[in-house]
């Protein structure tokens, strides 16, 4: 079964206990009889709520990704300024209009297995930078923010074409938005 497929289900079933509950609610505030046995019923449910955000906690902290390679130092700095509709990336800090227009063009290529830190900024709204691996499935993603330089480290494991693609909505091309970027052996 596909990771897809696994958090389709995981829905499935969280929405259907959560619409459950409503339900049972729902129909049984008629009745004075649950009103007797609320305090119990209210600590089951708290309970529960606690049981299963500590496993959703417990299963997915770990991934998260705020102290990712923070302990090792990128082999390559990227820099990255998103400005309506495109992104400009360079190995050069890019500073004004000029440097931006210039690095739009750059083919960006990194190498298998090395740790790449994006300092992602914006020149006008925010943007969200998001890196798409070939196989299309999202891998990283930082904000692009006006005024702000967010650090963004990875490693790529595989070598293929990789899309970047604006996750922020900013405006009428907004989908539009992307650039590529190459990892190569
Ligand atoms: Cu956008």
């Amino acid at each position: 079964m596909s990771l897809q497929w696994i958090v389709f289900l995981a829905f499935l079933i969280s929405s259907t206990v959560i619409a459950s509950v409503y339900l049972y609610v729902a129909l049984s505030s008629f009745k004075e009889k649950i009103l007797e046995n609320s305090e119990k019923f209210r600590f089951f449910f708290f309970l529960l709520l606690s049981i299963t955000v500590a496993i959703y906690l417990i299963l997915t902290l770990p991934k998260a990704p705020y102290f990712a390679f923070s302990q090792s130092p990128p082999d390559k700095v990227l820099h990255v300024v998103a400005k309506q509709f495109s992104f400009a990336i360079s190995g050069f800090p890019i500073t004004d209009e000029e440097t931006f227009s210039r690095s739009l063009g750059n083919e960006v290529k990194v190498k298998k297995g090395e740790v790449v830190e994006f300092r992602v900024t914006s020149f006008d709204v925010n943007h969200g930078f998001g890196i798409y691996d070939p196989e299309g499935r999202l891998i990283a993603q930082v904000q692009a923010m006006p005024g702000y330089i967010n650090r963004l480290r990875y490693r790529f494991k595989k070598v293929g074409i990789y899309t970047i693609q604006c996750l922020e909505y900013c405006g009428i091309a907004h989908a539009y938005m992307n650039a590529k970027m190459e990892v190569v052996p």
